[in-house]
């Protein structure tokens, strides 16, 4: 059988029905792949996911300070979301939507997160947001930093679920090339210390459905946005 030029190991042992897929993919120093270690809570994430995020906080398409409208979904959950809008991007207690604060963050989320940074060496990490994108076939985020938060000592921790997906490595500078990482379904990155600045986006979604997500990738990113003490 030929394999695609971005499938890795993990994703062959993981069409193959291998029960216990866990590598790890070092992105370089401060960064890493954890390679389907959201395979087990997968489900659990996304059942909360819909009855206690977006039951509350839909999604939405935000739009750009230069006006325009993103092709990825969001919504968030914990004490604050990211939001964009025709005055910039922020993070905000409330949903302007709704107007009322975001869902709190899932019992289920802030455990897993908490894990995943702690399995990577960032310990007593404790998301206080987390930013959820959808992306339907064609959708896309074009290279970005992630410097919204207020202490970039915090790591980011960054689920993959549903369809996979091409995501964009690049370097502190937009000059640096981006690697191109294939993330699939349950994989993790965590990302902090030294990468914590470097750019980074995802390649436009290829066609697919997913038996837990349908058609679509969901991305769920967890943040400590607000100050360490309150
Ligand atoms: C995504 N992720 O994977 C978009 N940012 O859908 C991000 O923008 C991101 O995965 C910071 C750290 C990890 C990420
Ligand atoms: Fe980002």
């Amino acid at each position: 059988m030929t394999r695609d030029l971005f499938e890795d190991d993990a994703e062959v042992r993981r069409e193959e029905g291998t029960a216990a897929v866990s590598s790890s993919l070092p992105l370089g120093p401060g960064a890493v792949v954890l390679r389907g270690r959201a395979l087990d809570d997968a489900a659990m994430l996304l059942a909360d996911l819909r009855q206690q995020v977006l039951a509350r906080a839909p999604w939405r398409h935000m739009v750009t300070p230069g006006g325009f409208r993103m092709s990825v979904a969001m919504s968030n959950c914990g004490a604050l979301g990211w939001v964009a809008d025709r005055g910039g991007y922020r993070y905000d207690p409330r949903d302007p939507d709704s107007g009322r604060p975001w869902p709190p963050m899932p019992a289920s989320f802030a455990r897993f997160a908490a894990q995943m940074a702690a399995g990577a060496g960032f310990d007593g990490f404790a998301p206080d947001a987390c930013l959820i994108n959808r992306y339907e076939p064609g959708a896309r985020l074009s290279l970005h930093q992630d410097r919204d938060e207020r202490d970039f000592d915090q790591p980011i921790v960054s689920v993959s679920l549903g369809l996979p997906a091409v995501f964009l490595f690049g370097g502190a500078t937009r000059a640096h090339k981006a690697r191109r990482v294939p993330l699939a379904h349950g994989d993790v990155v965590v990302w902090g210390g030294p990468a914590r600045l470097h750019h980074h986006g995802v390649l436009p979604l290829a066609e697919g459905t997913h038996p837990l997500t349908g058609r679509c990738r969901i991305n769920l990113t967890f943040r400590k946005a607000g100050p360490a003490r309150p």
